[in-house]
């Protein structure tokens, strides 16, 4: 088996908490199982940049961070892989900033981290670039004499190509990408997306899952992430979730509960889940004091302005809500901004009769399926999802709406509330097959094993026959 190494911004190291993300969990199964090492950012900063790797072995998994410089995080991380390149990627151009510094910083960036991986690379190892943060990364590995099967895997929607063309030198970025042998995309959404692009814009030609341009051919493949279900679906049964689920229902005294669990992103649609919601108050006045919308969603990325809008927004709009359609023992919305470790978070999904996940663009969106997962399978609550998320290619028994139609929310909250017992099992149970199918691990090995397919080990030259 060749080794892994998987490049990413930030590199979590094992430490066995109940917080740890599925897709970390993935990838540290396989380093472990190959011996590999996970390389990136530490999350830390220096005054002056030395490439001093620090290495470190958790658990089996070895890792390699460095620190950045505060200019790095800010034209790298802060400016072009979240001011430019996310906002754009989620069809957003509105927000999106183009600037030379950003641009600058993110090529020297990836600089660094083609210098600190550069040395660490042996010929068989097999090396897997994740996500948008690190788009040039292989070709400068490639510039670097490495010859290895090298895949990248985007984890947000690839945009349409009207809107991708108003990047400074997209072209450019895109024909990074052709550096590797194989790239990843969550859906065939994002992956005709970036065809299209590549025929249009770049004189490219496809062939099934092949798509040439100039005399390179390379494999480019829709590979939906998944969930550890088995974990999750254990999560929602552990001491932890159950107690969450018994505190929750008790403070809810026998009104249903609507969740949503999100980091604080303008991609999400919060905004108009709340509007959405109060939609619903409005139209139903016989479902007032029997409901509640607990919205829970820490913080992220505050560095950046339009985070820093989005949760001034919000603050007024549960506020306005809340003020609006409050009772004395009754709150319509609760406005959680914090996080929680995975399996009270599972007891919260399962103690839900509705799972409202709405965002306006999401590369997968895991949240729907661990609500999916940690349901209980005799008393199953109504996933309502948004038919712009990856994951509502997979799960197309949730109630699909159009999250910018506050109507829409509306009636499905109705829907949802009044669905008998026989049709939300039959939903679940489809979506749950899904979830169980094509989950975490199936994903990682489906794009692994068609990277090392890629070029298949040479085999050991038979040693010659002795002359006399
Ligand atoms: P994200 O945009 O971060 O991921 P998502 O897929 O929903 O979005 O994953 C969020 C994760 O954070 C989930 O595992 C969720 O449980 C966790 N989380 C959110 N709020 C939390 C809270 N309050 N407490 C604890 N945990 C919380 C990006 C893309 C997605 C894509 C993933 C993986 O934007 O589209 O699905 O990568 O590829």
């Amino acid at each position: 088996m060749s080794r892994l190494i998987v490049i990413s911004n930030r590199v979590s190291r094992p430490n066995g908490a109940a917080n740890q993300g599925g897709l970390a969990v993935a990838l540290a199964q396989a380093l472990r199982e190959s011996r590999g090492i996970w390389v990136g950012w530490s999350g830390g900063t220096t005054d002056n940049f030395t490439g001093h790797i620090g290495f470190a072995d958790d658990d089996g998994v070895k890792t390699a961070t460095i620190d950045l410089e505060e200019q790095d995080v800010d034209e790298y991380y802060n400016g072009y892989a979240n001011k430019t390149l996310w906002p754009l990627f989620h069809y957003r151009i509105d927000l999106a900033e183009y600037a030379r510094d950003f641009e600058g910083g993110y090529n020297r960036v990836n600089q660094r981290f083609a210098d600190t991986a550069s040395p660490l690379i042996e010929p068989e190892d097999i090396i897997w670039v994740q996500d948008y943060h690190m788009i040039p990364l292989g070709q400068m590995l490639r510039d670097r004499g490495h010859q290895n099967r090298m895949g990248f895997f985007l984890h947000i929607p690839w945009p349409p190509t009207r809107l991708l063309v108003s990047l400074p030198h997209h072209t450019k970025l895109v024909s990074t990408l052709f550096a590797y042998d194989v790239i990843g995309f969550h859906t065939e959404e994002w992956l005709e997306s970036f065809r299209h692009y590549v025929e249009r814009e770049m004189g490219g030609t496809v062939d099934g899952d092949f798509v040439t341009v100039g005399g390179r051919t390379i494999q480019a493949v829709a590979c939906p992430i998944g969930i550890n279900a088995e974990e999750f679906k254990q999560a929602a049964a552990s001491d932890a979730a159950v107690e969450m689920h018994r505190q929750v229902r008790a403070s809810l005294q026998d009104r249903s509960l609507i969740v949503g669990v999100d980091r604080l992103d303008y991609s999400k649609g919060l905004e108009e889940r709340f509007n959405g919601y109060a939609r619903f108050l409005k139209d139903h006045a016989e479902h007032h004091r029997r409901v509640v919308l607990a919205q829970i969603a820490p913080p992220s990325r505050g560095e950046v302005e339009s985070y820093q809008q989005i949760r001034a927004t919000l603050d007024s709009l549960a506020g306005r809500i809340n003020g609006e359609y409050s009772d004395v023992d009754w709150t319509p919305i609760r406005y959680v901004n914090q996080g929680y470790p995975r399996d009270k978070l599972a007891g919260i999904y399962r103690s839900a009769r509705i799972g409202l996940v709405t965002p306006l663009r999401d590369g997968m969106n895991l949240v729907a399926k661990e609500y999916v997962a940690a349901q209980n399978p005799d008393d199953p609550g109504v996933l309502i999802l948004s038919r712009f998320a990856g994951a509502a290619m997979q799960l197309k028994d949730a109630l699909l709406i159009n999250p910018y139609s506050p109507e829409e929310m509306s009636d499905a909250i109705d829907r949802a509330l009044a669905m008998p017992l026989d049709e939300r099992k039959r939903r679940w149970r489809a979506m749950m097959d899904s979830v169980e199918q094509q989950d975490i691990s199936w994903w990682r090995s489906a794009f692994t094993d068609r990277l090392a397919a890629t070029r298949q080990e040479e085999p050991e030259a038979e040693p010659e026959p002795a002359t006399e």
